[in-house]
């Protein structure tokens, strides 16, 4: 059994890649369970095997509290990490061949609070991934793009696990955007000179010292291009989860 958690800043895609890469996953006979850890979500695009909503009451967290909507965010999160134990045990039992796990909007309730690492730890002793998404639209800007570098970095650094970076929605993009996008996470000379190109002042500044910074840390993600509309880039992302969590082994058929 593998584990991987789906993460990215609000918005990003997670929900419906979780949805898109698990109906991929089962057409190549896998044996898939998702978890929702995102205790705030009203609608998903799937129906997940495990939710932390049956645990957690957002609602009931505001009212019993007195807490306003982020603060029961909060909240919501220590007491998931209370229950751990119930729900590691939930995918124990479910026993297949991999778990996705979709993770809060907030990104930082997961990622900065103590009880996403602990969620993370906890959740079963089974090999674990992290997949991070970024936006392809938010990622046209270099700005954009080296902030979230500086984000993901920032999750490597949480939950030291194997981590790959997928550029979402790339079918937002004509290709030679997209292909752009892509060169910056293999090159930093192509960063660099799009960074030079359309950023200027303490701006272009800050972008490249930032870039260098987290270059000089040896954290060098390339990003695959992924569409949870068209199913582009199923098959190299899960090439890439497979080289990290099977050591290369093929696991789909
Ligand atoms: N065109 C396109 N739209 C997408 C794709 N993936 C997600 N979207 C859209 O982007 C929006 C956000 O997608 P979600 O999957 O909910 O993103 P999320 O990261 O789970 O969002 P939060 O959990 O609220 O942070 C929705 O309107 C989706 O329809 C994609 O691959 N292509
Ligand atoms: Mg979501």
């Amino acid at each position: 059994m593998f584990i991987v958690f789906i993460l990215g800043t609000a918005g990003s895609g997670k929900s419906h890649l979780t949805a898109a890469f698990s109906e991929w996953l089962k057409l190549s006979k896998q044996d898939v369970t998702i978890v929702n850890l995102d205790p705030g979500v009203s609608k998903l695009p799937y129906s997940p095997e495990i939710d932390v909503r049956d645990y957690v009451d957002i609602g009931t967290v505001m009212e019993e509290y007195g807490l306003g909507p982020n603060g029961a965010l909060i909240m919501a999160a220590d007491l998931i990490a209370d229950q751990i134990e119930r729900i590691s045990k939930e995918v124990e039992e479910l026993q297949s061949d991999i778990v996705l796990v979709d993770t809060s909007g907030q990104m930082e309730l997961f990622a900065f609070r103590a009880s996403g690492p602990y969620i993370a730890n906890e959740l079963t002793k089974e090999q674990k991934a992290i997949v991070y998404l970024f936006d392809a639209v938010f990622s046209v800007n270099p700005l954009n793009y080296v902030s979230n570098l500086f984000l993901s970095s920032a999750i490597y650094n949480r939950f030291f696990l194997p981590q790959i970076h997928l550029l979402s929605k790339s079918d937002l993009l004509p290709k030679e955007e997209v292909n752009r996008i892509v060169s910056w996470s293999s090159s930093s000379e192509s960063l660099g000179a799009a960074i030079d190109e359309k950023l200027d002042g303490t701006r272009r500044l800050l972008s490249r010292n930032m870039m260098q910074a987290i270059y000089k840390l040896g954290l060098r993600f390339l990003l695959t291009p992924v569409s949870a509309k068209t199913n582009e880039g199923m098959i190299s992302f899960n090439t890439a989860l497979e080289r990290i969590l099977a050591q290369g082994d093929k696991y789909t058929f």
